[in-house]
């Protein structure tokens, strides 16, 4: 189950004290802050001790939401593409990321009118999926698809009916195998991988994050945690609570590489 490069690093940004005002549909009520950051240190503390090298932004004023380091940017490889995130209040994100993943990679852009958000991008081992949702149009799918098929990366489209992003509703544990909601089961994308299909009321689980044969996942779905530990893997719940509340998961906390 390991995929061919492990990860070596890992992004991410603080969360700044205006995290309560980037964009929600949770309706949760406002996250706490000092919970908050508590919740993120543990999820860095958590990627350390797997080996990876946790590079640390400080927060961006002005954009709330930027600690979601992963929508902007897609990291392959070779190079890194810097996205155009679709709500516009995320835009001037990836004119942050990008000096920072252009120590590690080089970077090249999703350019307007294409929007993409790193939240719609799932890679399966050489396989991608791409969602496109109310952040990700057409064109930006397009325009990383081609980044993709230049790279010798297979591409597949597929339509988010409902959640924020396309990995709101599934993940992949490294080249084989997906873990997803029952609401994506019968898609045929993905009919081609071992599936582990979550039960209504599990969904948020389905953002899990796989990083080198360990499977990190959110506390307070112990059906999950058994289904995940039965495939063998070391299970790591984190409480994610506040990070939920501004409709964040563990795979949007950063960017692996
Ligand atoms: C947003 O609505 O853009 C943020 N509040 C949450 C982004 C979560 N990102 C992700 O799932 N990749």
């Amino acid at each position: 189950m390991m995929p061919a490069q492990p990860f070596t690093r890992a992004i991410v940004r603080r969360p700044g004290a205006d995290a309560g005002r980037g964009l929600t549909t949770a309706g949760l009520g406002p996250p706490d802050f000092s919970l908050l950051l508590e919740q993120h240190a543990a999820y860095i503390r958590t990627l350390r001790s797997l080996g990876l090298e946790v590079i640390v932004l400080d927060p961006a004023p002005g954009f709330p939401d930027a600690y979601f380091v992963e929508d902007a940017a897609v990291v392959l490889p070779e190079l890194a593409v810097v996205t155009n995130p679709g709500a516009p209040s995320r835009r001037g994100e990836a004119a942050l990321i990008e000096p920072v993943l252009a120590r590690y990679r080089r970077t090249v852009r999703v350019e307007p009118p294409g929007t993409l958000d790193g939240g719609d991008v799932l890679a399966v081992g050489n396989r991608f999926f791409i969602g496109l949702s109310a952040r990700t149009n057409a064109e930006g799918a397009e325009q990383l698809g081609r980044i993709l098929a230049g790279h010798g990366l297979s591409w597949t489209p597929v339509v988010v009916a409902g959640g924020l992003h396309l990995k709101s509703g599934i993940c992949a544990l490294g080249d084989d195998t997906l873990v997803l909601a029952e609401s994506l089961a019968d898609d045929r994308a993905f009919g081609g991988h071992r599936r582990i299909v979550l039960s209504p009321g599990e969904e948020y689980a389905a953002n899990s994050l796989w990083v080198n044969g360990s499977v990190l996942t959110p506390a307070g779905f112990p059906s999950v945690r058994a289904k995940l530990a039965r495939l063998g893997l070391p299970v790591i719940e984190l409480e994610m609570s506040e990070v939920r509340k501004m409709d964040g998961g563990l795979t949007c906390l950063s960017l692996r590489l």
